[in-house]
């Protein structure tokens, strides 16, 4: 994927005089802060603005309250929804692994079932000066009221460390805290029995599930301070007369992360042999009551903030005195906007760390909350955008460890997909099997905790290699070679085990076939660019880590051979990426305005389509025009914040994410797919990643910090976002343009850092020493790390952009062999260069510079010969500084 300049590299070596800097602590963003030669005043202080959701009403009490208000929390062992009522509170709790049949999809169609309404009966009517909130800084939410000259507080958190929620709840004068605590099993019936029984200080919940013979239990248990304690017959704890109490749930069932689960086919068996979880559910108990509510929250703390303070975003957002509900109302006229694009920002942050850890299942399609019998499209896992795009914030939002969740997921689930792996071989390319059953593994589309039932013509094989794009991904942000080893290496090499046999010779090129475009209505078709650049990318990245580890496994050689023959890239003769091999213009197939954007997966969030490949780019760009705004999907639009951002357009990625937040986002900033309302968890991580991509980029070894600014943010600073190459990025910007980028080598190594006019800037280690790099351009430089140390970049001279020129025309003269074209100018330029890209090639070919008219007649003695090419004019100013873009267009033969 990486193409060779041949720019002369300049060795610099920059000396002057040094000066302290520190940017990683320089949290709140102050102009004044910092002196003019760019050097930070060290006495900023590491402040994380606090980030909050609050509420001046009690969530109603019913499903609408539950989507578009309650509160979420979670630990990865259980996802709550905290109503925070004053006459009775619910607390509803979702475990991921209560599973009812998706009876193969439409006959039942059930799935992930809600696992307790836990209600708190207080009988508080006649309350004033409520608040409820959720702190994103510290990960708890809280209740707040008084009643009869009494306040009422309370306390929530999930904690991962100790595997439970804690409920503390407090009241100002002594002996006024009497309450009911009454957790119940929703939706008992035919396929769920179960039942509810206390005995002194502790309330049992269990049953089974039928179908997959689940079973499950919970435990409440009730720790006052003071006053009396009574259980019931019915299975509730009523306290009365104390001064505060605490409440602790445990929840589990008998799911195990094993590839019993999937290989078994009958479903009362699949569980068969895993113990009961009354003896796990009651180990959590014990060992969390051995501690006090202030161990409980400091170890919760520790977890929480060592995930979450890593990354900070400042917009220069000033927090609002309006509640998070108008905030959200107010959000589509402008009002307050800031706070609430760095809360949602966090928010997918918070919302992973909550559904994604290890030892537990990985965020479904609603992340880790569910209320409902019958949950929208069964909380599945479905690898066709959803699954991928929970995991989009990981890495690059710093949080990788938090794939691991995935990680176990698969592992229980790949000894399945191998074996349907060798019947799709045998199926489609018989030829190519391997009778031993080493074809490698084949993609799922939809899967759940008990099952995944192999291909479907809805998707495409290529969801197998964007399964694999995650794994790659770990590995290239963290750079950890015993992790590419273990966990990374065998995932790429086996899929490209079985994408090596199942592709098939068609014209000298290796198609997939059958192949569907994700959701479109043609299916069962050949090579569509899904698959194609799908399966481009795990070859390529199989090739890559088999060179880093020093590889010689037997199918290299394979890949290595077919990788050119893949044929990713088909420009279309709207000068589009075309979807389908068949197409030729935009909008011949399919809805040309469809949520998906699946044949741009190359462009994000794959590295095949990048700044080295601006022909590709171009041509992306022109299909994200094309897909145009008319989608309302939240996750659509998530996507096209990053796919923007990838073209370099901060005002278009800003757009996607401003109507995402306009229009998706309910009060308890819950992504409603599509107004119906209906929670999906996608595109609240994939707004963060979206963002994540607009402040930062790493593909194909460049960093580049802001390369997708809207200039509505113009100034701002994010600590600790995480690049490709395992580089921690910190930036300070102002009026558009960095002021300070410092960068924290995790791993050693060269960084390649791109940002105009950076080859001009100064820069020194965080001790002062001035640092040596290599000039690749005026706006790119190599620097050779040191694993721990970081750099600070300062003095960049600022850029005025050139502009581009606009509004190429492309004609055929009477001559044969010219093409004539003509652009509209711009006052700054010196001159034009003139570019073209034959065909479906990647980079552009310059044939023309110092052009200083706005026309050229473009001469070519093969014309007939040639189907289509992209021409692009770019603008020089005065002081030989080329417009970024320019304008294209397509020339078609006659
Ligand atoms: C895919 C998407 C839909 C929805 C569904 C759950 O089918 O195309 O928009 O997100 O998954």
């Amino acid at each position: 994927m990486k193409i060779k300049t041949n720019i002369l590299m300049i060795k610099l070596l920059i000396v002057v005089g040094f000066s302290t800097t520190i940017l990683a602590h320089a949290q709140q963003y102050n102009k004044k802060n910092y002196e003019t030669e760019g050097t930070i005043n060290t006495n900023l202080k590491s402040q994380n603005k606090t980030l909050r959701l609050w509420y001046n009403e009690p969530t109603p009490d019913n499903d609408k309250g539950w989507v578009n208000r309650s509160i979420p929390m979670g630990n990865g062992y259980m996802g709550v929804n905290v109503f925070g009522g004053t006459a009775t509170e619910r607390i509803q709790i979702t475990e991921n692994s209560l599973y009812e049949s998706d009876g193969d999809r439409g006959l039942r169609r059930r799935g992930l079932n809600n696992f307790s309404e836990v209600y708190i009966d207080f009988n508080h009517n006649n309350v004033s000066g409520y608040h409820q909130e959720l702190n994103l800084n510290k990960g708890i939410s809280s209740v707040e009221y008084e009643q009869d000259g009494v306040k009422y507080s309370r306390e929530y958190f999930t904690s991962y460390p100790d595997k439970v929620m804690v409920i503390r709840l407090n009241a100002s004068k002594k002996g006024k805290l009497s309450f009911t605590l009454r957790p119940t099993i929703p939706f008992l019936g035919e396929g769920k029995s179960g039942s509810v029984s206390a005995k002194s200080d502790i309330i049992t919940l269990s049953g089974v599930m039928n179908y997959y013979k689940i079973k499950f239990e919970g435990q409440f248990k009730v720790i006052p301070q003071g006053g009396t304690m009574k259980a019931t017959k019915s299975g509730t704890i009523k306290v009365s007369d104390a001064n505060s109490a605490v409440v602790l749930i445990a929840v589990g069932t008998n799911y195990q992360l094993d590839p019993q689960v999937f290989l078994t086919n009958n479903p009362a068996k699949k569980l068969e042999g895993f113990p009961n979880p009354h003896d796990k559910v009651t180990k959590y108990m014990i060992e969390a009551s051995t501690k006090s509510y202030e161990e409980l929250l400091a170890s919760h703390q520790a977890d929480y903030k060592e995930l979450y303070d890593r990354v900070n975003l400042n917009l220069g957002a000033v927090e609002p005195m309006i509640p998070t509900n108008e905030l959200v109302d107010a959000y589509p006229t402008g009002d307050s906007s800031r706070y609430l694009e760095e809360l949602a920002f966090q928010y997918g942050r918070y919302m992973l760390i909550c559904s994604s850890r290890k030892g537990t299942l990985p965020p479904h399609l609603q992340g880790i909350w569910n209320v409902y019998e019958r949950p929208p499209w069964s909380s599945q896992y479905l690898h066709d955008t959803n699954l991928q795009m929970a995991y989009a914030p990981v890495f690059s939002t710093n949080l990788s460890e938090l794939f691991e969740s995935y990680v176990d997921y698969f592992k229980a689930f790949e000894p399945r997909q191998r074996l349907y792996a060798t019947q799709y071989v045998k199926q489609y390319n018989s030829e190519q099997l391997d009778v031993n059953g080493d074809n490698g593994w084949s993609g799922p589309f939809w899967s759940n905790p008990y099952s995944v039932p192999g291909k479907s013509p809805v998707a495409g094989f290529g969801t197998g290699s964007w399964i694999s794009l995650l794994f790659w991904d770990y590995y290239d942000y963290t750079r950890n070679d015993s992790l590419l080893a273990d966990k990374v290496y065998p995932v790429l090499y086996n899929q490209a085990n079985f994408v090596s046999r199942f592709v098939k010779n068609v014209d000298g090129v290796l198609l997939s076939n059958p192949s569907s475009s994700p959701e479109q209505k043609l299916r069962n078709t050949i090579g569509t660019t899904f698959d194609q650049q799908m399966f481009y990318e795990n070859h390529h990245n199989t090739l890559k880590a088999a060179e880093i580890l020093n590889r010689s496994d037997a199918r290299l050689a394979t890949y290595k051979k077919q990788l050119p023959l893949l044929d990713p890239i088909q420009i279309g003769k709207s000068g589009q990426i075309k979807e389908f091999r068949q197409e030729n213009y935009f909008n011949d197939i399919g809805d040309p305005n469809h949520r998906h954007s699946s044949m741009l997966l190359g462009l994000y969030p794959g590295q095949l389509i990048n700044d080295k490949t601006p022909a590709w780019l171009d041509a992306a760009k022109f299909s994200l025009i094309k897909r145009s705004h008319k989608t309302n999907v939240g996750w659509a639009r998530a996507e096209r914040i990053a796919m923007w951002a990838r073209v370099h357009d901060g005002e278009e990625a800003y757009s996607y994410y401003k109507e995402l937040l306009g229009e998706n986002y309910m009060h308890n900033l819950f992504n409603d797919h599509r107004g119906d309302p209906l929670f999906q968890a996608d595109a609240n991580y994939g707004a963060t990643a979206g963002v994540a991509e607009m402040l930062l980029q790493s593909q194909d070894y460049t960093i580049a910090p802001l390369t997708a600014l809207p200039t509505t943010w113009s100034e701002g600073s994010y600590q600790g976002l995480l690049a490709r190459g395992n580089f921690e990025v910190s930036a300070q910007w102002s009026n558009n343009h960095a002021d300070v980028l410092e960068i924290l080598s995790k791993s050693g190594g060269v960084l390649e850092l791109k940002y105009p006019n950076v080859s001009k800037a100064i820069i020194k280690t965080k001790l002062g020493k001035t640092v040596v790099f290599d000039v690749v351009d005026s706006d790119c430089i190599n620097v050779k790390t040191i694993k721990g140390d970081s750099y600070v970049i300062t003095n960049i001279p600022k850029v005025i952009p050139v502009k581009a020129p606009t509004d190429l025309k492309i004609k055929n003269n009477t001559k044969a062999t010219q093409i004539l074209l003509s652009w509209n100018g711009i006052t700054d330029a010196a001159s034009y260069n003139v570019y073209r890209a034959v065909g479906n090639t990647s980079d552009y070919e310059l044939i023309a510079s110092k052009v200083v008219g706005t026309d050229f007649v473009c001469e070519n003695s093969n014309l007939e010969k040639i189907n289509q090419m992209m021409f692009k004019v770019t603008a020089v100013n005065n002081n030989g500084r080329e417009s970024e873009k320019g304008a294209v267009g397509i020339w078609l033969l006659p």
